[in-house]
């Protein structure tokens, strides 16, 4: 028997393959971007820059809830004592904060209440310090995940 050989070159074959990759690649990357891009406005944050008050303290007043802190991005000077006076809003929903951030000199883990509490502390080191909610329902999502999460600026 004769094998005969295909005469149709491979050549052109594979600038058809590459084009198709070079495509799907395009593709994905614009879905990837699109992804990145929505994911940037759903996080957009609510920014609350304190100002120091009379007695020397910056304040600060946060609400928590489902799932948020609001505002949920703070800015600080550094050195300076801050005062974050923060309730939950009315629910069964249990909520805390938590700033675990030690070489800035703040750790912390309240848990809140309809009544506002106030907490003190100063942070030594500037930086981006995240502040969440610990809680978490037996096999549900954390309330972290689920959005109550925040950042504390600490600026110069
Ligand atoms: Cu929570």
């Amino acid at each position: 028997m004769i094998y005969k050989i295909s005469p149709n070159p491979s050549f052109p074959k594979r600038g058809i393959h590459r084009k198709a990759r070079r495509t799907i690649f395009l593709i994905l990357f614009f879905m990837l971007a699109g992804v990145a891009f929505t994911e940037e406005v759903t996080k957009a944050r609510k920014v609350f820059k304190a100002v120091v008050g009379s007695d020397g303290a910056q304040r600060v007043e946060i609400t928590a809830g489902e799932y948020f802190f609001d505002p949920d991005y703070i800015i600080v000077k550094v050195n300076v004592p801050v005062a974050i006076k923060i309730k939950k809003k009315e629910g069964i929903t249990p909520h805390d904060i938590v700033i675990n951030a030690p070489e800035a000199g703040i750790n912390i883990k309240e848990s809140l209440s309809t009544e506002p509490k106030v907490i003190i502390f100063t942070p030594i080191k500037t930086g981006k310090y995240p502040f969440y909610c610990s809680k978490k329902l037996l096999f549900f999502k954390s309330h972290r995940s689920r959005g109550m999460e925040g950042v504390l600026d600490v600026i110069e």
